[in-house]
């Protein structure tokens, strides 16, 4: 592959005979070629290491938590969605600085008086998108244009309500017993290239910064460090199971969802849909989207010492099958569509595989499916992975793999 050409241009890889030869970092070897054979030694050493390796490597290091957060209750309905939820919607406050990023959440519950495990996702196109619900708050802030959506000059108009439903299966999930909590990830950073001037980021530069350094966090690692404020509130609400939440994403947020999941020990269990080259998908396959791609099409995601990767992925300290092993001994379920070759489902699924031993090194289950599982038959398994027919998307069978997922590993209903 020439890599004087630009990125778009490139020729991509779609055939598993043009997979360059690579050797994968072994998740349970030391930096020092020392064999981990211990939970300790994974837990005391190599874990903190190779999570430090991400955060300098690949998705940069985020800043601590705020010592306190402050939100406000905006709006909330014991007689939602014709009396059969709770509705709630949240403001935090995401910084000191009460003109500054606030994230909006929105939960529906079902009516039980006991805690609820609770599915916490990113939307992409606001609260507002994900159910007609009117009582939803329209998003202020930032939106991708979208005429079919109703957004028009970046605003949110009346028609961008229940625009993505179909991603959203409320009646589902609250069937099930389980909650849903969502936010917007743009009331965080908004997703384009703006050389971090806008959400977040700013409010933590030091005297005289003017960007992240090389190191520090892009936009992924800044929406997996909202989704740790949103479970700031969950934690401390009576209404919601905080030791069962289960947080999940689709595409670029299923790329958060597998950071957060790293970074954050409270989410209970990790679901990443269709999450590609720097989510599950192995960056040294380079099938499909690859490192250098990503980096050019959207260079804010990433920090900026992973661009020492472009065409160069070998040289990269870790895979991301290290990334899935960061979650374990959690329960992490790594799903893929047959029609999204751009996210690569093959190394999604490798991903898990390679991670596996670390789940069994840490005493759980790992990845039951020793060959790549058919559409039908998904590995639900508590290292998980699972396959649909269909296009890249989240879909009512996804989260129907999601609830049986969530019961046999997290719930144990
Ligand atoms: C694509 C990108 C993918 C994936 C996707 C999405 O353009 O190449 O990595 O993140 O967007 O988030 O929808």
């Amino acid at each position: 592959m020439s890599s004087s050409l630009p990125a778009q241009q490139e020729k991509v890889i779609y055939d598993e005979a043009e997979i360059p030869k690579f050797t994968l970092p072994d998740p349970l070897v030391a930096e020092d070629g020392t064999k981990i054979e211990s939970a300790q030694q994974w837990n005391e050493t190599q874990r903190p290491y190779l999570l430090g390796l991400f955060e300098r490597e690949v998705y940069g290091k985020a800043p601590a938590a705020p010592e306190k957060i402050e939100y406000q209750v905006t709006e909330s309905s014991d007689e939602a969605l014709d009396g059969k939820a709770r509705r709630r919607q949240v403001a935090i406050q995401l910084t000191d600085d009460p003109d500054g990023p606030v994230l909006n959440v929105l939960m529906y519950l079902p009516k039980t008086d006991k805690p609820v495990p609770t599915f916490m996702t990113l939307n992409f196109y606001g609260n507002a998108s994900i159910h007609p619900d009117p009582a939803i708050h329209l998003p202020e802030g930032w939106l991708r244009n979208n005429k079919e959506y109703g957004v028009e000059d970046h605003k949110a108009t009346e028609k961008l309500r229940g625009q993505s439903q179909g991603r959203w299966p409320v009646d589902l999930i609250l069937e099930n017993g389980y909650g849903l909590a969502t936010a917007y990830y743009g009331d965080i950073d908004p997703d384009f290239d703006d050389g971090f001037q806008n959400g977040i980021h700013p409010y933590f530069y030091a005297e005289g910064q003017k960007k992240p350094k090389p190191e520090e966090w892009g936009s992924i690692a800044a929406w997996a460090w909202g989704l740790s404020r949103a479970m700031d509130y969950l934690e401390q609400s009576p209404e919601i199971a905080s030791d069962q939440v289960i947080v999940m994403g689709h595409s670029r947020l299923g790329k958060t969802a597998l950071w957060a999941g790293a970074v954050e020990p409270r989410f209970a269990a990790v679901i990443s849909n269709n999450s590609g080259c720097g989510g599950a998908a192995l960056s040294r396959r380079r099938f499909g989207e690859s490192v250098k791609r990503i980096n050019t099409s959207f260079p804010h995601w990433f920090n900026d010492n992973f661009t020492k990767y472009n065409h160069n992925e070998d040289a990269c300290p870790v895979d991301q099958h290290e990334l899935i092993a960061l979650v374990a001994p959690r329960p992490c379920l790594v799903c893929s569509a047959v029609g999204d070759r751009w996210a690569d489902p093959r190394g999604e699924y490798l991903s898990a595989k390679y991670a596996s031993p670390v789940y069994e090194l840490l005493g759980v289950e790992g990845l039951k499916a020793e060959e790549m599982p058919s559409v039908d038959e998904p590995a639900l398994s508590r290292l998980g992975y699972a396959i649909r027919p269909g296009k890249h998307d989240v879909m009512r069978i996804d989260w129907e793999r999601y609830i049986e997922f969530a019961d046999n590993h997290v719930t144990g209903k």
